[in-house]
């Protein structure tokens, strides 16, 4: 299949899809490729200010397309891969000044889970599954869940998932905090849609600085973060959206928030 990752440009968001759906939208090359293609067209286009992430077919995506792994003729070097892959994938959505909205629509597996944990604000289907699927194939989680799992459900949690390697439904990943809300399998994508078009018309400045914000506070005391927030709230007061925010609440309208710097 050619368009292994699609991405469909809406006037102020764009929707990305992982398109391999006859094998639950595992990783390949080719993907991470088209996935690195994508982030450079939304990195630079300014009228794009939020961003969607699901997959084609019944899965969100099985993590690592085995079948490139099968060959061990030359000696592979996982680390190395990983590098280049899903950690660079997993630092473009962190980093990236733009919301990034995940929409699970099915089964989500090794870095396929871990990849939609690391997006902004997570929404499952109630048939999707969640599975740290490593142990079964000897190996460890990636792509940031050794990070995520022990912060966002806790480390006795995040143990058992990541060394039962057994699959957590979505209801179960709502309430353990993994993930944000979870919708009937028909209402996830027009919710996804409507989050996403809704977090494009807000102050994306804002926006980008809250990203900075919770990034940061998971290193710094309470001291630091203060400091932080005085320098970031600095940098939002001096945006447009802040002045129409606040205009338009005097003027009890509603805002149009332009996300410019
Ligand atoms: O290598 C590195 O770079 C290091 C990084 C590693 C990151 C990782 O993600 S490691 C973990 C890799 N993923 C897995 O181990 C998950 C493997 N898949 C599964 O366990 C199951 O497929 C699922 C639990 C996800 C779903 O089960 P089910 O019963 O709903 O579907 P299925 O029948 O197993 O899969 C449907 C098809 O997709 C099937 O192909 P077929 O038989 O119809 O021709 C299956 O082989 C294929 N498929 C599913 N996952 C993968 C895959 N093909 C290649 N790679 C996969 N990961």
């Amino acid at each position: 299949m050619d368009n292994v990752v699609t991405v469909e440009k809406h006037p102020s968001w764009h929707e990305l899809t992982l398109n391999r759906p006859e094998r639950l939208n595992a990783f390949t090359a080719a993907m991470h490729n088209g996935l690195a293609d994508a982030f450079d067209g939304i990195e630079a286009d300014s009228t794009c200010r939020a961003v969607l992430l699901t997959g084609a077919g019944r899965g969100f995506c099985a993590g690592q397309d085995l079948t490139e792994r099968m060959d061990r003729s030359v000696p592979v070097d996982l680390g190395a891969t990983l590098d280049a892959t899903y950690n660079r994938l997993v630092r473009r959505i962190r980093s990236l000044g733009k919301p990034v909205i995940c929409a699970v629509n099915g089964v989500a597996a090794g870095a396929g889970a871990n990849v939609a944990l690391a997006c902004d604000i997570v929404l499952a289907a109630r048939s999707a599954r969640f599975i740290q699927a490593f142990i079964k194939i000897g190996l460890v989680p990636d792509a940031g869940g050794s990070w995520y799992l022990p912060r966002l459900a806790g480390l006795a949690r995040a143990k058992a998932m990541a060394m039962l390697g057994e699959p957590v439904s979505a209801e179960e990943a709502a309430q353990w905090g993994l993930i944000w809300k979870v919708y009937d399998d028909e209402a996830l994508m027009p919710e996804a849609r409507r989050m996403t078009a809704h977090l494009a018309s807000q102050p994306t400045q804002a926006l980008a600085l809250m990203k900075r914000q919770f990034e940061a506070s998971e290193t710094n005391t309470l001291d630091q973060q203060l400091d932080l927030e005085c320098e970031l709230q600095r940098r939002a007061g001096t945006t447009p959206d802040n002045l129409e925010g606040v205009r338009a609440f005097i003027e009890k309208r509603a805002p149009k928030f332009t996300g410019m710097p």
